[in-house]
């Protein structure tokens, strides 16, 4: 039902959005905007080639200085609403009573056990898997009765890029792969790609972190983030802030599969933790209070020099791995759903044996 009353609201949009054009780039005081001028609602096989070699230039080297970029209207309007429709129904699908697990892992009953619960995160990168928010379950692990199971999610990962749906199409096309070509990568492959909810007075907040302390490639991190809004993102329902040039000091920690546990089998120990990073441990240039700050309001993080990156839907941010980024609670009315993907450079990396995530033996990352 959900997903029915939602395809007629979205060919209303379809009919509007027809004729909406794109406009040309602009520059303004803390990150560069780029307006995708392409008009094509309905592919995504528009290109940034249109770009000439003195923005190209500027896009990179301000991507390299500070870490982040944003483009305006990379994609139509009109195709956030087709990922939402896609989310829709897998939602409707979606057996809340039987397969998730909260985001936030500590605090979970409704798994029937631990080694369970830690398997549906551990298993999920080739999967399409759910985790909720914990604000929507009670202290018995049971869904509270006012929030129903789309308000209920938290995300769901991490391999929704490759299945045949409207994610897998935006991931393959020609603007992702040139923004990837322009900024050096050689053999890009998705690791993961998630669904953000963020929904309305209950999405809970992304702590501060850097994305290669969670998906860490030898010798060199060559992590980067893809992030398009499918919703406006503003500072009242949670937009990204980054920390420009922040990238510029490594992770100083890393989430890594426990040894303990993989090799030695001792199975009472935990099976992920959070280890010193040996790539950087005789790194000078650190600042260990950094690691997973929290910020309780956006008073604190323009403290420290954070810059808050509101969207409209449709708009796209590029993350370098390193960068420091986080979202406050969304306390407003407004949804804040967005799509991210993680990529690699297998031409210059490989992917860590100590990570999270591993897919089964023999398959590999999808190349873009
Ligand atoms: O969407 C958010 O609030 C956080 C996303 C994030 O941290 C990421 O994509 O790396």
């Amino acid at each position: 039902m959900l997903a029915k009353n939602f395809r007629k609201f979205n060919n209303n949009l379809l009919f509007n959005n027809l004729y909406k054009k794109r406009k040309l780039s602009i520059e303004s005081d803390y990150y560069f905007i780029i307006n995708n001028k392409y008009n094509n609602y309905t592919t995504y096989n528009s290109n940034l080639n249109y770009l000439n070699n003195k923005i190209k230039n500027k896009y990179e080297e301000y991507f390299n200085e500070n870490g982040f970029f944003l483009i305006k209207n990379f994609v139509e309007r009109y195709e956030t609403f087709k990922m939402k429709t896609n989310i829709y129904d897998l939602v409707e699908n979606w057996d809340h009573e039987l397969k998730h697990t909260m985001f936030r892992a500590d605090n979970c009953k409704s798994f029937q056990n631990k080694e369970e619960r830690d398997n549906y995160f551990i298993d999920s990168g080739d999967k399409i898997n759910f985790f909720t928010e914990k604000d929507s379950y009670d202290s018995n692990g049971l869904k509270k009765k006012d929030i129903n199971k789309f308000k209920s999610l938290n995300k769901i990962g991490h391999g929704l890029h490759l299945y045949d749906n409207t994610f897998n199409k935006f991931c393959k096309s020609q603007d992702i792969k040139d923004i990837l070509n322009n900024l050096g990568y050689i053999k890009p492959a998705i690791v993961q790609s998630m669904f953000i909810f963020k929904n309305n007075e209950i999405g809970g907040e992304v702590g501060c972190h850097k994305d290669s302390s969670y998906l860490i490639t030898d010798p060199i991190d060559t992590c980067i983030g893809l992030w398009l809004a499918v919703d406006d993102a503003t500072i009242n329902n949670g937009c990204l802030w980054v920390k420009p040039k922040s990238h510029l000091i490594k992770p100083k920690k890393i989430f890594t599969r426990n040894s303990e546990y993989f090799q030695h089998y001792n199975l009472n120990s935990q099976k992920l933790i959070y280890e010193d990073n040996p790539k950087y441990l005789n790194d000078k240039n650190q600042n260990e209070d950094e690691f997973e700050k929290i910020y309780n309001n956006k008073e604190e993080l323009i403290e420290d020099g954070f810059k808050p990156l509101e969207c409209k839907r449709g708009d796209l941010i590029i993350l370098d791995g390193n960068i420091d980024h986080i979202s406050l609670k969304n306390k407003s009315k407004k949804n804040r759903n967005a799509f991210t993907l993680h990529i690699m450079d297998e031409a210059k990396s490989t992917w860590s044996k100590k990570n999270w995530m591993q897919y089964p033996e023999g398959k590999d990352f999808m190349r873009i």
